[in-house]
């Protein structure tokens, strides 16, 4: 079994971008053991902070946090960072080839049920002529990625990872700290009896989200003429990993419960990287208008709305809308 630094040079993967991903990696595997202690890791409990999106900051998340920006900033690799705990980009070295983009800790409302998070992160060139301090780096098209991934704290802790060739997975062997290369290539098939959403939400969507999910609801009784399950992990980075291992259909769609907030999900450190790795497994990342790394973001924490996976019923779904 390949340790990750030969897997990636067998794919032509530049040293430097080999050194970066390590570097990642490296503050994830310490986060993988924070979060494996549970209780006995004195960070599992919620600040009296609030993120710029809003949110309470869970201690874990601000360690992941720091964990994750002080590794990137001194590795020298990094122009800048930007998360979803911070309020804007953070400047690293001027020369930096790459700017990262991550969250942290995806999920972080499932920590005190020991449930499943993660981290993601996106890494791009950092464009010419643009200072370290400069947020505008950040707002380019989720195509512009050279590489995507999550690390999946669960049972095993998975590293899912592309850089433009195929997406990967590699296990963590506690016994020595390497990631191991577990399964080359992976596929999502493009068909698939399962869906993703939150339901609660349905009743905001918007009409032809309402009637797809209404007619997989509905299975041998309705449209489909067949019957249809529903997984809802409530950590993109756990719901995107089935989708990944088997299939399905994941989407956080567009609703109007609060006019001012149409979309949950952030585009540059959720939506673009697992686009990217589901692209790469043969899968479909859309909103309801067009490919998501086709987007040209305006804002390092804007949300948009999500539906990807098995490539056929990405494609049903998008029927609706016409
Ligand atoms: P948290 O990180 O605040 O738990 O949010 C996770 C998330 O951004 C994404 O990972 C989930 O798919 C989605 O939110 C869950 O949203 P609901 O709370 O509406 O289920």
């Amino acid at each position: 079994m390949q340790r990750i630094a030969p897997a990636l040079r067998q794919d032509n993967v530049p040293l430097d971008l080999i050194s970066l991903i390590k570097t990642v990696l490296a503050a994830c595997k310490e986060i993988s053991f924070r979060v494996g202690q549970g209780h006995l890791s004195g960070v599992m409990g919620s600040t009296l902070d609030e993120n710029i999106q809003g949110e309470v900051q869970k201690e874990l998340d601000v360690v992941s946090n720091q964990l994750l920006k002080d590794i990137l900033l001194e590795s020298g690799f990094v122009k800048a960072i930007s998360s979803e705990e911070e309020d804007t980009s953070v400047a690293g070295n001027e020369n930096g080839k790459y700017i990262v983009s991550f969250d942290p800790l995806d999920g972080s409302s499932n920590i005190e049920i020991n449930s499943l998070i993660g981290t993601i992160f996106s890494i791009m060139e950092a464009p010419e002529g643009m200072s370290a301090d400069n947020p505008d780096m950040f707002k380019q098209p989720g195509v512009n990625q050279v590489c995507a991934g999550y690390v999946l704290y669960g049972p095993a802790t998975i590293l899912a990872l592309t850089t433009g060739k195929g997406t990967h997975f590699y296990t963590l062997d506690k016994t020595h700290g390497s990631f191991m290369l577990t399964e080359r290539n992976v596929m999502v098939s493009e068909e698939t009896s399962e869906f993703a959403a939150n339901m609660s939400n349905q009743r905001f969507w918007h009409k032809p989200m309402q009637n797809y999910i209404n007619d997989l609801v509905a299975g041998t009784d309705g449209a489909r003429e067949r019957n249809f399950n529903m997984r809802w992990i409530a950590a993109m980075v756990g719901d995107v990993h089935r989708v990944l291992v088997r299939g399905g259909l994941f989407t956080y769609p567009a609703d109007t419960k609060d006019p001012k907030k149409p979309y949950k999900l952030r585009l540059m450190y959720e939506a673009n990287p697992m686009s990217f790795l589901i692209e790469q497994a043969g899968g479909l990342s859309v909103t309801s208008e067009g490919r998501i790394m086709e987007m040209q973001p305006t804002d390092i924490h804007q949300r948009v709305e999500v539906i990807l996976g098995s490539k056929n019923e990405v494609e049903k779904c998008l029927s609706y809308y016409k």
